[in-house]
């Protein structure tokens, strides 16, 4: 302990002593004197990088903001202590060269940011389509002098070069000199980049590994660093499709090799030639489906829709890192979210076998609606190689400031618009299906005063002693987050419910099949259900363990309560045969399977099933390779079950299950990273 004392009172006087000489001795100053075209060099790639956010971005956070200008310092300050390493005559040269190169940087994001309202990705090179469009921007924005004028930085560079050489500026240096300094530097550089990771977030460390939302990235982490960062994950992929493919590809054989056709049932093509209208719901969880806030129904729309079609209560989404995206990749394919990175980001150029192909080869013009910008999850790109014909993203929609809920354009808008552009496709097209991505109810649920008014307390009526009646309110959900997320969903649901009010005036209903997915869980904190499940109105908290009425509500609760609503629905659905509900475990992944049944088309390639084939013995496997049947919820992490039947099952079970669960998911992510489908009959 003395030690340690000691050592400190030592760095304390010793930093004491060296600020003191600096100064004495005008270090500063001298500092300044004998680095400027290092420090121009860091100061004009600051400069550029700060432009471009400033000309792209307009928001005051954006023009305000300290962490991208530290990034790109700390970028600068790396890169540039390389220069040191090179004689002073030659300094100004790598300089240079540094300074073109990212220019070039961001001159093509400036271009790209105009038509794409999103920065560039390296990996998106590989594909000519998207060279056809950048080089289109290329040529009708050249002119425009906001892009070009990042070239300010090499020109200001030259101009202090030619300054210093006409000062005979460049003396000659040691080695041990050149090092000297350059070790100084890339620690100096160390040091900005550890202060500028300790004030980073665990938000905007989880969205810069995904990648998936570049605006903020280069919000947060300037352009520099966000164009490192892709060009690693546009890489990793590549790396990680150049080893194992043969054995990829036998065990791919082997999978398949014995899967045939079922038979076909009672629901082989009744929907065939139908017009179909797919609504992913953000964030929808079935829990929410029947539950009464004083007496009024959380979710009217929902309710309806699970009472009147086909309603698959026992229905998980399978996501992984990629949530929205991986749920559309599922939906569409019939596979698994890959094991690292995610399939919009960063395996978009592989063969897809989806159900927008098949729909198209029966003749159906087949679109995606959705009012984010277009290349949040890298949708623009993802969505043509999934088989879409079109994707209205947010160009197409008219965003007013007053409209806005949470992530963007409110759903209830979005609906609104979309329904005219449905009834344009309709008039054009005699048979449609249709993907309509809800955004309002996202986490975090914070744009309260936008939902409307739905109390999440719990009224009381007392009669007082003189006879008159007071109504009490108990908090409840007020204020928790998952209070929140029910004043959220209800929006949403009322968005639904005149999405499907419109859609039937505009005539649009009597031809077509609704299909509703909730895309994953809102991830809500689990205190907050326990409180749900717990709440003592006497004492306004959670009731004691030892309640005999409390809810312990663990992890497998939790778990089995991320269930997500799956309802296939038609305006006359409601007392036919197909108006029941599916109580057996069912995934995503199972949804291709059962709809290409009821539609007309099988993908032997799919990894779910028909749930009207498999019926009671259907197992939805997650990605962390948990699985679910009807008998158990498996914990692969722990390797403990939760019976779900009160029957003990047995290790041969479990043995042959999480095999099964292994197997599927091995093949699923290498189908994807070797682009296993590119040969296959289709
Ligand atoms: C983005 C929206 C939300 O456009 O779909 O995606 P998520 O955060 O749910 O993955
Ligand atoms: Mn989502």
């Amino acid at each position: 302990m003395k030690k340690i004392k000691s050592i400190a009172i030592d760095a304390k006087d010793k930093t004491i002593k060296y600020l003191k000489k600096v100064k004495r001795e005008h270090l500063i100053k001298k500092y300044f004197k004998h680095n400027v075209l290092f420090l121009t060099f860091v100061g004009t790639c600051v400069l550029n990088s700060t432009m471009l956010r400033f000309l792209t971005m307009h928001t005051i956070e954006n023009y305000l903001a300290f962490k991208p200008i530290m990034a790109d310092l700390a970028f600068a300050v790396l890169l540039g202590s390389f220069g040191y390493l090179f004689k002073p005559k030659n300094r100004f040269t790598y300089f240079f060269i540094m300074s073109l190169v990212l220019t070039f940087i961001c001159t093509v994001n400036s271009i790209y940011y105009t038509f794409y309202t999103s920065f560039a990705s390296v990996s998106m090179l590989s594909l000519t389509q998207y060279i056809g469009e950048v080089g289109d921007a290329v040529t009708e924005n050249v002119f425009q002098v906001k892009d070009v004028m990042y070239i300010i930085g090499p020109i200001i560079l030259i101009l202090v070069h030619r300054y210093l050489k006409k000062k005979d500026y460049y003396k000659v240096e040691i080695k041990k000199v050149r090092k000297n300094k350059f070790v100084k530097t890339i620690i100096a550089g160390g040091i900005i980049t550890t202060i500028f990771c300790l004030t980073l977030s665990p938000l905007e460390i989880g969205r810069f590994t995904k990648q998936w939302n570049r605006e903020y990235i280069v919000m947060r982490f300037g352009i520099y660093v966000y164009q490192v960062n892709d060009l690693i994950a546009s890489v990793q992929p590549k790396i990680n499709s150049m080893f194992g493919y043969d054995k990829a590809k036998v065990e791919f054989n082997e999978y398949f090799k014995d899967k045939k056709k079922s038979p076909e049932n009672e629901y082989t093509d009744i929907f065939k030639d139908k017009n179909i209208i797919v609504i992913h719901g953000e964030s929808m969880q079935t829990n929410t489906i029947g539950l009464k806030f004083n007496d009024k129904e959380l979710t009217p729309t929902l309710n309806k829709l699970s009472q009147e079609g086909m309603y698959f209560s026992n229905f998980y989404s399978q996501v992984s890192v990629g949530t929205s995206s991986d749920t559309e990749l599922t939906y569409n394919t019939s596979l698994m979210p890959t094991q690292s990175g995610t399939a919009f980001v960063s395996y978009f150029d592989r063969e897809y076998i989806s159900t927008p192909k098949f729909l198209k080869k029966q003749g159906y013009y087949v679109y995606s609606m959705h009012a984010n910008n277009a290349d949040f999850w890298n949708r623009r790109t993802m969505h043509k190689s999934l088989g879409y014909d079109k994707f209205y993203s947010k160009e197409t929609y008219d965003v007013k400031k007053e409209d806005l809920v949470g992530l963007g354009l409110s759903d209830k808008s979005f609906f609104a618009q979309s329904v005219q552009k449905m009834v344009k496709i309709n008039e054009k097209h005699p048979k449609w299906y249709g993907l309509s991505i809800m955004l309002s109810n996202h986490t975090p649920f914070s744009a309260v005063d936008k939902y409307g008014d739905f109390p999440v307390d719990i009224k009381e009526e007392k009669t007082n002693e003189d006879g008159t009646v007071e109504t009490i309110s108990h908090p409840y959900m007020e204020g928790t987050k998952l209070g929140n997320y029910f004043k959220s969903v209800h929006y949403a649901d009322e968005a639904l419910g005149q999405f499907i009010n419109d859609l039937d005036k505009a005539g649009l209903l009597e031809n077509s099949i609704l299909i509703l997915y909730g895309d994953h869980d809102g991830r809500l904190p689990k205190k907050d259900y326990s409180r749900l499940y717990n709440y003592d109105t006497n004492t306004d908290k959670v009731k004691e363990k030892d309640d005999p009425t409390y809810v312990d509500f663990d992890y497998y609760k939790y778990e089995l309560g991320r269930k997500v609503p799956f309802i296939i629905w038609s305006k006359d659905m409601a007392g036919t045969d197909l108006n029941m509900e599916v109580t057996d475990v069912m995934g995503m992944y199972d949804v291709m399977p059962t709809l290409g049944n009821m539609l007309g088309f099988y993908n032997k390639y799919a990894l779910g099933h028909d749930i009207f084939d498999i019926g009671k013995n259907n197992i939805v496997v997650f990605p962390n390779g948990n699985f679910v049947t009807n008998k158990i919820y498996y914990n692969s992490q722990k390797q403990e079950y939760l019976s779900l039947d009160n029957s003990a099952v047995s290790e041969e079970y479990i043995k042959e299950k999480s095999d099964y669960t292994e197997k599927l998911l091995n093949v699923s992510n290498n189908i994807i990273v070797f682009d296993l489908l590119k040969d296959v009959e289709k």
